[in-house]
């Protein structure tokens, strides 16, 4: 039989708190990559997961593979993020306190995936009756609904979430689910009317064209070949190898059903998105004099009759605006320009107010219920950080947002393990963590930060320009340690900068983002009589989507940027009120392909998780930590006191059993409710007297040992 050392020395270590050389970043990336070798895509750093993404479909999702992880404590078994799962419902039940799974990494490491493997195993294992049955199948369909709508193929990941999400889980005192509640954030509404080269738009319009069937078609006026439409070529990308639009178009028209989208709903949504694609294809001339007029009349019937508005007041307002001025109205021409990116602004407005619908109205389906004796868990699956080649006001919020999850892990992996030790009554030794706060305050602080100076100069009157933001910029946080532009950079960058952009030392790395078009989507403005027309509409989903109030008040809504920081705020302290577990992703190469792990790559991601000072904080001092019932009931056939049964206290048993063991009093210590051991070795040893003496154990520790 292979030893436990072999079959550790094969696959490494399945919690990095076991490596003898926990300070070296080449012990740990060589483990991950001895691991991924063989499949094991897990491992954990205690009870944070480290998942690594295999890019390919592996055999440890099934039925079977659940029931293994059900009710099973974390140790016994291999790492999974069914073990994540199921701890955390655990704790939710028997401690009564609401939990969340935070899952970061950056795009394409694997988020999305893992946050649905565990809704699935929520459905799969947890207790239901008739009733929740349809509610584990609401809150499984919503997926493919957001997905179509709020997902899209990018540079980095095929099916790149393109919007935020934390989805509650509600379960009653026996543990069955019985609610849900998502909260988005930050729809990416800018890819509606632009896409990047290789990219393309939101998979729902690729999904209608490819799967509807010819009278659907028809009857939205549409072409089934992406090309026709401007706002699906830009990318020059309609087909992606892995997706099938025409099988996902299946998937999610059955999804709506599910979740209890009547047909009069669906087709009002598939108007709208039919009308979005019309828009892209509603076209300007500019006249003698200057004025500007539409060029496709029969395209803009169509567009008023998907939209449900009236035609001739759609086509005034696509080419005029209509001003304030000393109480009276005045109705004045747009410029070509103008015309063009009121369009755009209607198309972007139109598309995100649905998607906000629709997450309104799955939450209604999934209905929350308030009442005593509940509990959650909540899952975020956000969009993870990206640098491009081109980075924009876009990547400037998702980056953001990645910022302040790093805080928020940095501080509750800080708290909880100072806490662990003063519960347990052992003195803790501080340990340096790069604090990322610093960045966090250059964006968001109050007046001072990035977002206040973005605010302030969309509303001075006057001449404002991204350059001048840009500028404002410079005298306002030039001397931030993580803020560089082009002219502050004096020749002391390595990369070069253009004039039109900054450059933020994030904590994952430099981003420099041009500051092209900044203004323009903080500010997020549409024409006030487009509003007007779209609040006359009848269909239903629109009409809820453009309220008449909101063309009454005069009071200008709060802008984009700041916006998000303040949902943001509002999350974090969601966030902070629960009991979190940590799913960490990483992505092996950026060829999307299974089998390859480049280390450069995964290096940095390690390096910018700081999963090394995560390890560090969880041995500062003892590698390893297991309740006394646990230890005992693991190691006491070792010790003939301890063996079959202990009868007296717990910490009189483990103490018995390490004595017994020949444990030096530098090698361990007991606290409270748990044994805190310093060196793996010692544990190590532990382990193969217990294989010696018990060789049917030797299967559990060789399955992820
Ligand atoms: P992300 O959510 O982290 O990126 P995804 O979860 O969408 O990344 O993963 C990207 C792709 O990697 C998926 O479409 C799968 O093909 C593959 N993949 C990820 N995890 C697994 C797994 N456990 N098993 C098999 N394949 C997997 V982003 O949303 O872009 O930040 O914004
Ligand atoms: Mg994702």
């Amino acid at each position: 039989m292979e030893s436990a050392l072999t079959a550790r020395d094969r696959v490494g270590v399945q919690d990095f708190v076991l490596l003898e050389n926990y300070n070296s970043e080449a012990a740990f990336i060589e483990n991950l990559r001895r691991r991924f070798r063989e499949n094991l895509i897990y491992t954990y750093i205690g009870s944070v997961l480290v998942s690594v993404n295999p890019y390919k479909e592996l055999e440890i999702y099934s039925k079977q593979q659940m029931e293994r992880y059900r009710g099973v404590s974390f140790y016994e078994i291999s790492p999974h993020v069914y073990a994540i799962s199921d701890n955390t419902y655990r704790a939710m039940k028997t401690e009564r306190k609401d939990q969340c799974i935070l899952i970061s990494g950056e795009s394409g490491a694997g988020k999305t995936e893992a946050s649905k493997k565990i809704l699935l195993y929520y459905a799969v294992t947890c207790p239901t009756n008739d009733r929740m049955e349809t509610l584990g199948n609401r809150l499984l369909q919503s997926n493919p609904v957001l997905e179509a709508f709020g997902n899209a193929k990018t540079l980095r990941n095929d099916n790149s979430s393109r919007f935020g999400k934390y989805m509650d889980i509600q379960f009653d005192f026996k543990g069955a689910p019985i609610g849900g509640h998502i909260l988005n954030y930050l729809l990416e509404k800018s890819r509606v009317v632009h896409q990047n080269h290789g990219e393309r738009n939101f998979h729902i319009f690729y999904q209608l064209l490819d799967g509807a069937d010819d009278d659907l078609l028809s009857t939205l006026n549409l072409e089934r070949n992406p090309q026709s439409y401007r706002y699906l070529v830009k990318g020059n990308c309609p087909r992606v190898s892995s997706i099938s639009d025409k099988n996902n178009w299946k998937v999610v028209t059955k999804a709506l059903d599910v979740i209890g989208f009547s047909t009069e709903e669906v087709q009002e949504l598939l108007d709208i998105i039919a009308s979005v694609l019309h828009l892209g294809n509603t076209l300007f001339g500019e006249g003698e004099e200057g004025e500007t007029y539409i060029t496709t009349e029969t395209q803009l019937s169509w567009l008023a009759k998907l939209l449900r508005v009236d035609g001739s007041a759609l086509k005034e307002a696509l080419t005029h605006k209509k001003l304030t001025a000393k109480g009276e109205e005045m109705i004045s021409p747009l410029s070509f320009e103008q015309a063009v990116s009121a369009r755009d602004a209607l198309a972007k407005a139109v598309y995100g107010r649905t998607f906000n619908w629709l997450v309104e109205k799955i939450n209604r389906s999934l209905a929350i219920k308030v009442g005593k004796g509940s509990s959650v868990i909540g899952l975020l699956d956000i969009y993870g950080f990206e640098v491009l080649q081109h980075n924009s006001f876009e990547q400037f919020c998702i980056n953001y947002c990645n910022e302040k999850l790093q805080q928020l892990f940095i501080e509750l992996t800080l708290r909880s393990e100072q806490e662990e030790y003063e519960t347990e009554g052992i003195a803790w030794e501080p340990v340096q963590y790069f604090d990322n706060k610093i960045i966090c305050d250059l964006i968001e602080e109050k007046h001072k930060g990035i977002i206040s100076i973005l605010d302030e100069e969309c509303l001075r009157p006057g001449e404002t320009c991204d350059a001048s933001f840009l500028e404002k910029l410079e005298d306002t946080v030039g001397g931030h340690p993580h803020f560089v532009t082009h002219k502050l950079a004096n020749g002391k960058t390595r990369r070069v900068m253009s004039r039109e952009e900054f450059r933020l030392l994030h904590y994952a790395g430099e981003v420099n983002y041009n500051v092209s078009g900044f203004l323009d989507k903080n500010n997020d403005l549409l024409n006030r009589n487009l509003k007007e027309v779209m609040c006359q509409s009848d269909n239903q989903i629109l009409s809820c989507c453009f309220r008449r109030e909101e063309v009454i008040d005069q009071k200008r809504p709060e802008m984009a940027a700041s916006q998000f920081k303040n949902s943001l705020m509002r999350l974090m302290e969601i966030l902070r009120s629960k009991e979190p577990s940590y799913v960490r992703c990483i992505k092996p190469n950026d060829a999307k392909q299974p089998g390859r792990f480049d280390e450069v790559l995964v290096r940095h991601q390690v390096k910018y998780l700081g999963l090394m000072e995560n390890l560090r904080v969880r041995r500062a001092g003892f590698a390893y930590r297991r309740r006394f019932e646990a230890f005992l009931q693991r190691y006491k056939p070792l010790c003939p006191e301890t063996w079959p049964s202990w009868q007296g206290k717990l910490v009189d048993g483990v103490s018995t059993l390490v004595n017994h063991l020949g444990y030096k009093a530098e090698e361990f210590k007991l606290g409270r409710s748990k044994i805190f051991i310093r060196f793996p070795k010692t544990l190590f040893t532990t382990e193969d007297a217990l294989e010696a003496k018990k060789p049917e154990i030797v299967i559990v520790i060789q399955s992820g040992w």
